[in-house]
């Protein structure tokens, strides 16, 4: 409701929006009161208590502290950041900011990358606005932060129930100084395969407007092409287009003969040549090595003009070094995460760079106690999402082997347990780096990791290896993602698809080799919203007509919940994902100022049809939902 609220605002409509827009509109906070709020609540609560939440293990709800709050000084306010920069001096103005920064900056990646990599990309909204304010207040030095986008977009719909728009709306509310990052997948924009051009350039212009300032921009196979209606769109808002160049391989490995030195040089200068106003290095497994590092930014740094911004993941424990190396090379910009959210297949920890740049001139402007007492909050929000953990305890060399993604690791392995595969899980990271060499030896990130990730599981399942592929191919089934990437539907790899295995998986279908926008029709957003209108039977905003273009299943599919259970977003996340135990009494706030206190009485025994009555009281009056028991 507070989305719909801003997005009908007529100065929303009109753009006149700037940061205090929320402060100054106190009727974006007026909804209307539903009064069956209560009972759907209860009947979520009551659900997850009798069914559990998907992906979590069916137990009872484990008792967590209540996780350290910071206490702000009353009048500490926001100091002012880089969001200021960009927005009065436009973008080629904090280009040339960034260029005259002798410090290395830094991105905080904690709201997006680190928990997907981490935690599956679980975390709830409502765990990142009670920090945001504290974050922005506090580290008003931070180049950006990246919050949105990559795989939060969808699992914020599909298994969070939660709209992603109101996320980015609320963290800017409370984050006006700080930058706003998005991944940004470039034709496949947050989804897994190529969008029409229009869709492309709808969905940029709406995050622009919702809040995101810097846009990586990304393709899957390194194909500059992809990323080309992405990178124009982006520099259509005004905003940051930052390009990336996904690294893979090893450039000091001589038997990689794709991925080298040259190859990364040319690919750079055709970025910035493209329009890129800073150009990423996107290192999603982490295998750049610290010596390579030191080559890859001091060479690339001879190549572009733009500033440079390196990302990595720690999968390997050599984060720190790599950054170290990268640094002294000169490179502009790296991302770090929150020290409790950092390490494994996060990113290196911006704690801990902290010192190992001391006695350096480029160690950052920022503030050791603040990021040390924030990240003491993450230590404990962490908990909550414990069952989404990898079980990665310590750093993990084979990446260099396997090169599985950070942000994929932990979602591959869900995956991996919802096949029945999660007792072979070192079969199927191996397997990946054989599919990896089977294919051609491609560069792996969403959406090609994934199907690299479907292949290997559906390898595994069936028990084949290389040879039986191309032998029985003809009657193998392969998985679909398999199918479209071998039809160019994805794109170009480097150096064209293995011949033979082609032909094997297309089974005379013909493949592309035209950039697939090329050949997808724009979609009637009109006529899309008079569908979407239909489908739920209330008017509905350009957002939720986006995100309906995107992903249809999914986003009816959250529609539906939302209608069953109304609002949970609100509801704390421990009793989000283990509902409640027997005595126990919790306050939900569902709307500003008005607390509903709930307490659960017990669970009554299954009914010959399979349901239970839950009994309830909400605010001291006595209540029941009847659930279907699934087990
Ligand atoms: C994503 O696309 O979600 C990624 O994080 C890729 O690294
Ligand atoms: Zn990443």
């Amino acid at each position: 409701p507070f989305l719909e609220n801003v997005i009908k605002h007529e100065k929303f409509r009109k753009g006149q929006i700037d940061t205090s827009f929320i402060d100054t509109t106190p009727e974006l906070f007026s909804f209307p009161v539903r009064k069956d709020r209560g009972t759907k609540m209860l009947s979520y609560i009551g659900n997850v208590t009798v069914n559990g939440f998907p992906g979590i293990e069916k137990k009872k709800k484990p008792v967590f502290e209540q996780p350290k709050q910071i206490i702000l000084p009353e009048n500490l306010g926001y100091a002012e950041g880089t969001k200021q920069i960009l927005d009065s001096r436009g973008a080629d103005g904090l280009v040339n900011w960034i260029k005259e920064q002798k410090e290395v900056l830094i991105t905080d990646t904690t709201f997006r990358d680190a928990h997907q990599s981490l935690l599956a990309t679980r975390v709830r909204t409502t765990d990142m606005l009670q920090i945001a304010e504290p974050t922005a207040k506090l580290m008003p030095n931070l180049f950006s932060t990246e919050m949105w986008g990559g795989a939060t977009f969808d699992v914020a719909y599909r298994f969070l129930k939660e709209d992603p728009w109101e996320r980015l709306l609320g963290l800017r509310e409370k984050m006006p100084n700080i930058l706003f990052q998005m991944l940004l997948r470039g034709a496949n924009a947050v989804g897994y395969k190529n969008y029409p051009d229009n869709v492309i350039r709808e969905f940029v212009q709406l995050s622009a407007q919702a809040g995101i300032d810097v846009f990586r921009i990304f393709d899957s196979l390194n194909w500059v092409k992809g990323m080309e209606t992405a990178i124009d769109a982006v520099r259509q808002t005004g905003k940051i287009a930052e390009a990336a160049i996904c690294y893979t391989g090893d450039i000091d490995d001589p038997t990689r003969t794709k991925f080298t030195m040259d190859y990364y040089k040319q690919l750079a200068k055709e970025l910035e040549n493209q329009g890129a106003h800073i150009l990423a290095i996107k290192d999603m497994a982490g295998l750049l090595k610290p010596n390579a590092a030191y080559r890859f930014i001091s060479e690339l740094k001879d190549t572009v003009n733009i500033p440079i911004h390196l990302h990595t993941h720690d999968t390997s424990g050599n984060g720190i070094l790599t950054y170290s190396k990268a640094i002294e090379a000169g490179v502009d910009i790296v991302d770090t995460a929150l020290s409790t959210m950092a390490g494994m297949t996060s990113q290196p920890s911006m704690n801990s760079l902290y010192y190992a740049l001391e006695g350096t001139d480029r160690k950052p402007k920022l503030d050791i106690k603040a990021m040390e007492q924030l990240s003491y909050y993450w230590e404990d929000i962490r908990k909550y999402y414990q069952d989404f953990e990898s079980g990665m305890i310590a750093p993990h060399t084979e990446v260099y082997q396997h090169e599985m993604p950070g942000g994929q690791y932990s979602n591959l392995q869900q995956q991996a347990k919802a096949v029945g595969l999660g007792d072979r899980w070192d079969e199927v990271k191996d397997m990946y780096r054989r599919v990896n060499m089977m294919f051609g030896d491609i560069v792996k990130v969403t959406p090609s990791s994934k199907v690299v990730g479907d292949m290997a599981l559906f390898m595994v399942q069936n028990n084949l290896n290389e040879e039986l592929v191309l032998q029985k191919g003809e009657t193998l089934d392969f998985p679909d993602s398999v199918v479209e990437l071998f039809e160019g539907m994805l794109g170009q790899p480097v150096g064209g698809f293995p011949e033979q295995l082609q032909k094997v998986i297309l089974k005379g279908k013909k493949a592309i080799t035209v950039r697939p926008g090329e050949l997808l029709e724009d979609v009637d957003f009109d006529q899309l919203k008079e569908e979407l209108y239909k489908e739920v039977k209330r008017p509905v905003t350009s957002f939720e007509v986006i995100a309906y273009a995107l992903y249809p299943k999914v986003f009816l599919e959250y529609t539906k919940t939302q209608e069953r259970f109304d609002n949970i977003t609100n509801l704390d996340t421990p009793t989000f994902l283990y509902g409640m135990r027997t005595g126990e009494e919790i306050e939900v706030e569902i709307e500003t100022g008005k607390t509903l206190i709930v307490k659960l009485i017990s669970v009554g025994h299954a009914h010959a049809d399979g349901t239970r009555t839950v009994y309830f009281e909400l605010n001291g009056v006595q209540r029941e939902v009847v659930v279907k028991d699934e087990s």
